[in-house]
């Protein structure tokens, strides 16, 4: 017996001697320590020792078994951590390299211009809502006094789904469901995307609208051009100027065209205002009595004011574009040049 256990305990100092991984490792335990490994086998040949050689015997053979466990755990530890270090080896990141740049996004003009109009209206106290694009005839149209059949109707090329449905030709739509919600004192600002069958190097079918509406007691024409005013100061420049010319729209009386003194050239005269001084920005007016009562307002208590602005317009003028498609054609080497630095 005592042989056995010499010639294994040779065999066991070869055997780990070749140990390299994990899996020689695994049936090394297997072949000696496992179930039916060689020490099982010196136990299980105990029985065949004289019983008064047993216990010293048996201590022999446990005193070579937990060698033999020693010993395994010592190879698998140093496994462990060989295979860590491997494993740091091949993950190591060299922190001192320079980073990669990702290439970043940024806000389209049109959004950084709307984003701003919002600015300046929400600082007078405008709420903001949001109308459906699809709208019906009778938000679009007949409230605001567009009766069918009317001429006016004319004014905008519409894009009809059926008898009664349409794309929005204007915001508007949005203020009478306002005013049908809510009763004045009302200041709210809807801006969103309006269609149009209509195409040049200015127009597009499709383009972007802020309307704002102010119904209460006492309001008049003059309080349109303070507010419009400050809009075209805090956008453009401080010291331009708004004027006001006579127009015409179904849904106020009276209309108006609102120009800003030129602030490229200070109302001098130049080719961006084509040297008249002014150049014209948006629209506007008294809100019609009609559309008043149309949405239950008594026009002979309550008085509004309403605009319209053309956001592509405004940002056009804004960063000197002379054509809208650009706005639309989403090409990176324009778009990047409105990133912020
Ligand atoms: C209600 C009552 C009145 C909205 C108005 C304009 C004048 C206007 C144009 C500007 C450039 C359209 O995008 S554009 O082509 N708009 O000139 N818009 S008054 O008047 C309203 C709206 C709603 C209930």
């Amino acid at each position: 017996m005592e042989q056995k256990i010499q010639a294994l305990r040779e065999e066991m100092a070869q055997r780990i001697s070749q140990i390299q991984s994990k899996e020689t490792l695994a049936s090394f335990w297997q072949d000696f320590l496992g179930k039916k490994g060689s020490i099982a086998g010196l136990m299980k040949g105990l029985g065949a020792v004289p019983k008064e050689d047993r216990p010293a015997m048996g201590k022999f053979i446990n005193d070579f078994k937990v060698q033999v466990e020693e010993k395994y755990a010592a190879l698998s530890e140093r496994m462990e951590q060989m295979e860590l270090q491997a494993r740091n080896r091949r993950e190591a990141v060299d922190i001192t390299l320079p980073g990669v740049k990702r290439p970043t996004g940024s806000l389209h003009p049109l959004t950084l211009v709307k984003e701003e109009m919002i600015q300046v209206f929400a600082g007078m106290g405008f709420d903001i809502f949001e109308g459906p694009e699809i709208e019906d005839d009778d938000h679009n149209f007949t409230r605001l006094n567009v009766p069918k059949d009317h001429p006016s109707r004319d004014m905008q090329d519409t894009f009809y789904l059926d008898q009664e449905w349409l794309l929005r030709t204007q915001t508007s739509g949005g203020q009478i469901r306002v005013m049908d919600r809510q009763k004045p004192p009302i200041k709210v600002l809807v801006p969103g995307r309006v269609f149009r069958s209509d195409s040049d190097a200015t127009h597009s079918p499709m383009f972007h609208q802020m309307e704002g509406l102010v119904v209460d007691k006492g309001i008049t024409l003059c309080d349109l051009q303070g507010m419009l005013d400050r809009f075209v100061q805090q956008l453009f420049d401080e010291n331009v100027r708004t004027r006001l010319r006579p127009s015409y729209f179904p849904f106020t009386e009276p209309s108006v065209e609102v120009d800003v003194s030129c602030f490229e050239c200070g109302g001098k005269g130049c080719s961006l205002c084509k040297h008249t001084g002014w150049i014209e920005v948006l629209g506007g007016g008294v809100v019609h009595p009609h559309v008043l009562e149309n949405c239950g307002i008594d026009p002979s208590v309550y008085s509004g004011i309403a605009f319209g602005i053309g956001i592509e317009r405004i940002t056009m003028l804004k960063y000197g574009i002379n054509n809208i498609g650009l706005l639309f054609e989403n090409d990176l080497r324009f778009l990047e040049q409105f990133k912020e630095a």
